[in-house]
């Protein structure tokens, strides 16, 4: 298996979690983002979109995190990402899709870079823009873990395909100086898998690419 990805992005931190979990061995193949090799046309072949994560696995070559998250849980099932049980099943996907689909796309660097070149906005704007997405989008999360029962995982006793999309925005948001500190218990979820090996593994500043 190859995985083109870079060090800084939170959508390949999610994959590289699943992958240690899992224990999967993988060809790490950098994709620079600051340099904007996601879009060479040579990349475009593998990303028609042209953003990381790619997995490549034999014929299979496959874009989107949680898509990639689901294609390894099916082909080697344990430990799950997606649980089987479906009150848990259901509460993971919607804390991943929550992370996914309304915090990550609008706080993306396109997007960031769009609102800067195109839009004409400033440094600190574009900040503000970042903070407050991910504080809305955590603020709901913070809501849903309540509901989930979660302890030190998003839901259940291990880790799913939630703290797989959890950390990495969590890991994001520090870097860019959000304040999380009244999410109490996404911070005690933070704490705790960030400790781990597997997440220890997966992290920016464990990776072959990594810039300090
Ligand atoms: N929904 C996609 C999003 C992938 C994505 O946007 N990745 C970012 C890095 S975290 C990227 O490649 N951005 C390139 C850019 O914005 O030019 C996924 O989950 O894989």
């Amino acid at each position: 298996m190859k995985l083109y990805n870079f060090f800084n992005s939170s959508t390949s931190y999610r994959v590289r979690i699943a992958l240690a979990l899992k224990g999967l061995h993988y060809e790490y193949v950098p994709v620079n983002l600051r340099a904007g090799e996601q879009r060479d046309s040579g990349y475009r072949a593998l990303s028609p979109a042209g953003i990381v994560p790619t997995l490549v696995d034999g014929d299979i070559r496959l874009t989107q995190s949680l898509a990639i998250i689901d294609y390894l849980d099916q082909v080697h099932p344990l430990p799950r990402m997606v649980p089987e049980a479906i009150d848990l099943r259901i509460r993971a996907v919607e804390i991943a899709q929550t992370i996914a689909c309304e915090i990550h796309p609008i706080n993306n660097l396109r997007v960031l870079n769009y609102l800067t070149t195109e839009l004409g906005i400033g440094a600190d704007a574009k900040t503000g823009w970042y903070a407050h997405w991910v504080k809305e989008g955590l603020a709901a999360v913070e809501t849903m873990l309540a509901s989930a029962s979660s302890g030190v995982y998003c839901v259940g006793d291990s880790p799913t395909v939630a703290d797989c999309c959890l950390i990495p925005q969590v890991a994001n948001a520090l870097r860019m100086g959000c304040d999380i500190d009244k999410f109490s218990r996404i911070r005690k979820i933070y704490e705790h898998c960030t400790a781990l090996p597997a997440f220890i593994a997966a992290a920016p500043q464990s990776q072959p690419d990594f810039i300090g």
